[in-house]
């Protein structure tokens, strides 16, 4: 995200923020408490939200916003939650921080885990020390969901200067890790700009060139997912000319090697948020979008760009592809999924 951007929209959100709740747990407009409402977490404020299915449980990594006052953000450390129903979560606590990667200076921004060859390999955007100054991509490894994840390569799998066509030091951030059918697997990420490469089989190296594939209005948070034959590549967007907060927007493809075409927006802005991260997956036969927003208060801290609240709703399709659009909610999945003209 932009820095003055966010400088402004903290500002912004300062003055949202005196408005809603002063001391209750739930912001107006935070949600019931219901099994399945959001926020789905609501003892500490949570970001950029990384579903993963492993058997009949669903995994999901966050950063841990822990923003004080009017800091922008502070987020030292990943957390993982897990459900069954999607409506009970258990806490597991941490399960890394950006200190254990000896090379990274601070912020523990967007990440994803993926299971391949029996293990669990977690992708996280960092800031580098000045070895390599600007942020960074971190690969960590783990023999279960839950860690503990211990640094895979000593070093960073991707560096800024790797990138060199972006003019802003945090464009290589938030990584999205997709294994395709053929067993490749494939990390995309980016700020303004959008990349792509191969991972060899050893999960800690780039095998080939980075591709750049920025769909339109791309501002950050990528996702890769697949169903059936269409692959889709969804993100935070943000059209500078007519919006003040991202929304979600996506694109798909017949192939993880593109082409893409842009399909347009799938979400408004999360609740008195700059920034909105999706997370997608197939759980149990059933689609979920994750998103956040910053409608939680914590005792006499609201919401704001660095206190934000992760949340899920129903995904459906239509039936050439599509995804219906979706509306972040207080029900969030404890309400009955929508009619869909498709199977799911
Ligand atoms: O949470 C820190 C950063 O804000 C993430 O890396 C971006 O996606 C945005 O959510």
């Amino acid at each position: 995200m932009g820095v003055r951007r966010a400088m402004l929209a903290a500002v912004a959100l300062a003055v949202l923020a005196s408005t809603s709740s002063a001391s209750g747990q739930t912001a107006p407009g935070a949600g019931s408490g219901a099994p399945g409402a959001n926020p789905i977490v609501r003892d500490k404020f949570t970001a950029d939200p990384a579903p993963l299915v492993v058997g009949d449980r669903l995994y999901l990594y966050v950063g841990h916003d822990e923003a004080q006052r009017d800091e922008m953000f502070n987020m030292r450390e990943w957390l993982v939650y897990s459900t069954t129903d999607m409506k009970r979560w258990t806490d597991h606590g941490a399960i890394m921080k950006v200190a254990d990667f000896k090379w990274a200076a601070k912020d523990a921004w967007a990440s994803q885990v993926i299971e391949k060859n029996g293990k669990f390999w977690f992708y996280a955007a960092v800031e580098h020390d000045k070895t390599h100054p600007g942020k960074a991509i971190a690969v960590a490894v783990s023999d279960t969901p839950t860690g503990p994840f211990v640094d895979a390569k000593g070093s960073a799998l991707i560096t800024n200067e790797m990138t060199p066509k972006g003019t802003h030091s945090w464009e290589d951030i938030d990584p999205t890790v997709f294994t395709d059918r053929d067993g490749t697997t494939w990390i995309a990420w980016g700020n303004r700009q959008c990349y792509i490469a191969k991972l060899k089989p050893n999960m800690i190296e780039i095998d080939g060139p980075i591709t750049e594939i920025t769909p339109p209005h791309f501002e950050e948070g990528p996702w890769l997912h697949r169903r059936g034959a269409l692959y889709y590549l969804t993100y935070a967007s943000l059209d500078r000319s007519t919006h003040r907060d991202e929304k979600i927007s996506y694109a798909t493809a017949p192939s993880i090697r593109g082409p893409w075409t842009y399909r347009g927006e799938l979400t408004g802005s999360g609740k008195y948020s700059f920034t909105i991260h999706p997370g997608i997956a197939e759980f149990k036969g059933n689609w979920y979008l994750f998103l956040h927003n910053a409608a939680l208060a914590i005792g006499d801290l609201s919401g704001a760009i660095g206190r934000r609240a992760v949340t899920v709703e129903h995904l459906t399709y239509n039936k050439d592809g599509t995804m219906k659009p979706v509306v972040q909610t207080e029900a969030g999945v404890s309400a009955a999924r929508p009619r869909s003209n498709d199977a799911n």
